[in-house]
């Protein structure tokens, strides 16, 4: 906690580190009330630094200091200086070896960062820089070392000793104690350490790699949880074949361990071999997870898994660089989730999130390229931009090389940086050399921030048979940045003819129609480009940025005529559901401006009429072509928002299209109703995504029958995605009695399971009906609710605050209020999530005055609070200015 402003850190200053630490042998020592920690260090200064008479710089937090060696000779306290956050020894020879012993309280650890308990087994967090709440070390990511630990405790307490590589000794100690020593032969940076021990019980399996190794695989829960693995190992053995497949990456240590832990402030972690999971993205079984959970977790798995080598063995230089390790491992993840499902839908989901939530950041106070320049908490910058936008820009240079070079790109960065910390340039220039492509201006991708905006605009002239295209960008300033350079951009398209076939692409008159594409990757390269096409007998309807093949705003005249057009023929399933979403955002947005319910455009209506009985097309598009637009993304596209205009707006439109197709609902319900065993396949997740939508249309509408179909449902489920689509809709309707019963008898029946309450939580805090102010403060006074798991937390106010828009903008102000105070109250304790959490309230320029001037009152109540923690100062600071 601090009042003095934290300090920025700038790239441009990065010096090489002047020691480096070859092996790293820790002893670890727990008990109930904390832990001591030995750490023997075997230092050299660094021949690549020019601080050759630098002294050692270790970095510290919260640490207590028992004990100093050099060499085995201790150091008496005039040799070194310990500060708040650094241990500094002024005179060290040019090799030793360093012994420092701490004291740290991992009982008392509240911040979930280093070493801590959850649930009453100790685990650990060490990216970014958590490494340094465990013990002194030059706590950055380009110091590798190779690590040898030792975990000593009660043998009853904690059976289970885990920590990183290959368990090479075991045994026990007096009182009752034992030990297990693990090595990890791999040099790794400090973020990659990791610990657990408690009493667990694990899931067992083996994997036999391409080069026939056996690897054994294991999950670790605890006891309760043990029906619940079935489908993460899955997931891994999958992420495993494919990682082999498509890289060509084999896993390379005898043991992968995934544990799974109640308090974890993110989603997972990559440690070298021992993957910690947030249990919530771990944990499921048929009954307590959704199918939206289990396609997080087979990602997720995924994941962490493919940071083994994009991660892992090749890492960060330094924090700056988290999009090399972040946006890599993402798109690796997204391609791997649509190999297994349908690609498709993954494509909607990941450009849904995108163009939700990244453009909003993008065009937010804390914006910032995929490659910060500066940073004041690194934590902060685990952001949407690093991870999503990051892995759109791999994606691009994927869609610029062709799979081929590609593949070829990715093998010679594994090759030439094995082992070593690098940056997003190294892996760019791999890309560049393996390919013979020059990447020079498409780098500005890592530099420049702020969401490229490209004008289209078109015609077509009849006599000669061509169709010009005129492509103009521009990237808007950002905070600390102005006057930008056109991007490198790749832009997919196709031209459809009046019967929604596709023409041929001829962008030269000399080329003949046979061998003319039916799909072109244009290159824009400069502000305004122009692109004949020639040979077209008709003007054609242009279908744009198919596959959304760069992470752009596209602005063109769609004609609602176009509009429908595209979503009944266009070849591109993506580009079918984008016109659908933009057909959508036309209808709702004309109505916010002239709320007459009679306008509502009949074609709309009509196209889902013809969705909702279309059995030939793809359900899993179709289902998610049935999803309207989100409030979050329509408030994204406005200029000064009305949250409460947009509300009504998309709530009236939604009744118009559940009263106009009320019968078709009811028979899309059935159509899709439960059959046979329940699968995990896209066709299923698709039959029930769908009658899940028919139901909650239905129940928008008050329709009793509806009413009995979700009741019939809640009692029949033997899923929880049906139970929790039954609940939703019942939740969200006006049948208040139905409502609370349905949330009572939910609660008794899974109170004793931790991820489904958090469920249960959200599916009340993101409701208009269920969720205003003083049920949400009901909720947190609930005997589950628990200040100290971020589960929790998001699940009753992050999902208050970010999915409960109409209910969080309340004209009168309340919700920023109770957001800053919720805010500030966890900054105490845990201001990770406290930073993270205050992130709606950071986009008040955004909104009409009414609101803003209100969100930026409750924002300085915060800038306010005594003893801001420096997490938070960064994001609010930098979000008042
Ligand atoms: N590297 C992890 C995410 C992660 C980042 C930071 C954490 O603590 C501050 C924890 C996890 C991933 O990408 O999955
Ligand atoms: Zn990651």
């Amino acid at each position: 906690m601090r009042t003095d402003q934290p300090k920025t850190i700038y790239l441009s200053e990065y010096k090489v580190p002047a020691h480096l630490v070859d092996t790293v042998d820790l002893r670890f020592e727990l008990f109930e009330d904390g832990a001591r920690v030995h750490s023997t260090l075997s230092v050299r200064r660094n021949p690549e630094s020019a601080e050759v008479s630098a002294p050692l710089t270790l970095d510290g937090d919260s640490l207590k200091l028992e004990h100093v060696a050099l060499n085995g000779e201790e150091l008496a306290a005039s040799d070194y200086e310990e500060t708040e956050d650094q241990l500094v020894i002024a005179k060290v020879p040019a090799q030793f070896e360093l012994t420092v012993v701490t004291w740290i309280e991992p009982q008392n650890n509240t911040r979930l960062e280093g070493l801590y308990k959850s649930s009453g087994m100790f685990c650990t967090q060490c990216e970014a820089e958590s490494f340094r709440c465990i013990t002194y070390f030059p706590d950055r990511p380009d110091v590798m070392a190779r690590y040898r630990t030792r975990i000593e405790a009660d043998k009853s307490s904690c059976p289970v000793l885990l920590s990183n590589g290959n368990d090479v000794e075991k045994g026990d100690l007096e009182n009752g104690r034992h030990f297990v020593t693990w090595e990890d032969p791999f040099p790794k940076p400090s973020y990659l350490f990791a610990l657990v021990a408690g009493d667990l019980v694990e899931k067992k399996d083996t994997f036999t790699t391409c080069s026939g190794r056996g690897i054994d695989l294991r999950i670790f829960v605890e006891p309760r949880n043990a029906a619940k693995c079935e489908h993460a190992m899955d997931s891994l053995k999958r992420s495993m074949r494919w990682d082999e497949e498509t890289y060509g990456r084999e896993y390379d240590l005898d043991i992968f361990m995934i544990v799974a832990v109640d308090d974890f402030n993110m989603g997972a972690m990559e440690n070298k071999g021992l993957n910690i999971f947030n249990s919530s993205c771990v944990l499921a079984s048929q009954e307590t997870a959704t199918d939206l959970a289990f396609q997080q977790i087979e990602a997720i798995v995924a994941h962490e898994y493919f940071h083994n080598w994009s991660g892992n063995r090749v890492t960060c230089r330094d924090w700056f660089q988290l999009s090399l390790k972040e946006g890599f491992t993402v798109f690796r993840d997204a391609t791997f989730s649509a190999d297994v499902g349908s690609p498709t839908v993954k494509r909607i989901e990941d450009v849904t999130l995108l163009r939700t939530a990244q453009f909003a950041e993008d065009a937010g106070p804390m914006a910032h390229p995929v490659r910060p320049a500066s940073y004041m908490e690194i934590t902060n910058f685990y952001t949407l931009t690093i991870y999503e936008k990051g892995a759109e820009v791999v994606r691009m240079i994927h869609t610029l090389l062709g799979p081929d070079l590609f593949r070829k790109g990715s093998d010679l960065y594994f090759e030439r940086h094995d082992g070593q910390a690098v940056t997003t340039d190294d892996f760019v220039k791999a890309m560049e050399d393996a390919s013979g492509r020059n990447l020079t201006q498409f780098r500005l991708w890592y530099e420049q921030a702020g969401t490229p905006m490209l004008t289209v605009s078109d015609d077509y002239d009849a006599k000669q048979g061509i169709y010009r295209l005129t492509i103009q960008q521009s990237v808007p300033d950002t905070p600390g940045q102005t006057g930008k350079q056109p991007q490198h951009i790749p832009f997919a398209l196709g031209l459809l003819g009046a019967s929604g076939e596709a023409l041929p692409l001829r962008l030269e008159s000399a080329q003949g129609a046979a061998n003319a594409p039916e799909e072109s990757v244009l290159e824009l390269t400069e502000a305004s480009h122009t692109f004949e096409f020639h040979g077209l007998a008709q003007k054609p309807v242009p279908s744009l940025l198919r596959h959304f093949s760069a992470p752009v705003r596209v602005v063109y005249p769609w004609s609602r005529e176009q509009l429908v057009f595209l979503m009944s023929h266009d070849p591109d399933g993506f580009n079918r559901w984008d016109a659908g979403q933009r057909l959508a955002v036309d209808v709702i947005q004309s109505l916010v401006s002239s709320p007459d319910v009679s306008e509502i455009e009949p074609r709309l209506v009509e196209a889902c009429r013809a969705l909702l009985g279309d059995s030939a097309l793809d359900q899993a598009l179709v289902a998610k072509m049935l999803q309207l637009p989100s409030e979050a993304y329509l408030i994204e596209l406005a200029d000064s928002p009305d949250v409460a205009a947009i509300h009504r707006a998309r709530e009236q439109v939604l009744s118009h299209l559940a009263t106009s197709l009320r019968d078709e609902l009811v028979a899309c319900y059935h159509r899709n109703a439960g059959v046979g065993t329940y699968e995990i396949t896209p066709e299923s997740i698709a039959r029930r995504s769908l009658r899940n939508t028919a139901l909650a249309w239905l129940l928008m509408i008050n329709d009793d029958a509806g009413r009995e179909l979700a009741l019939q449902q809640l009692s029949d489920a033997d899923n929880m995605t049906d139970r929790m689509g039954a609940l939703r809709a019942l939740v969200n309707s006006d049948y208040a009695d139905e409502r609370s019963t349905a949330l009572a008898d939910f609660y008794e029946r899974f109170q004793d399971d931790p991820q489904v309450v958090e469920q249960w939580f959200s599916v009340q805090s993101s409701s208009d009906r269920a969720g205003q102010l003083p049920q949400i403060q009901a909720l947190l006074q609930h005997p589950a609710f628990d200040w100290k798991n971020p589960n929790k937390i998001r699940s009753v106010v992050g999902v208050f605050a970010g999915q409960n828009l109409s209910a969080f903008h309340n004209p009168d102000g309340s919700g920023y209020s109770f957001l800053a105070d919720q805010v500030c109250r966890l900054d105490d304790s845990n201001p990770q999530i406290a930073a993270r959490l205050v992130t709606p309230l950071t986009r008040w320029q955004k909104f009409a005055p009414a609101y803003s001037s209100l969100m930026r009152s409750a924002l300085e109540r915060i800038r306010d609070k005594p003893g801001l923690s420096a997490d938070l100062y960064e994001v609010v600071h930098k979000s008042l200015e």
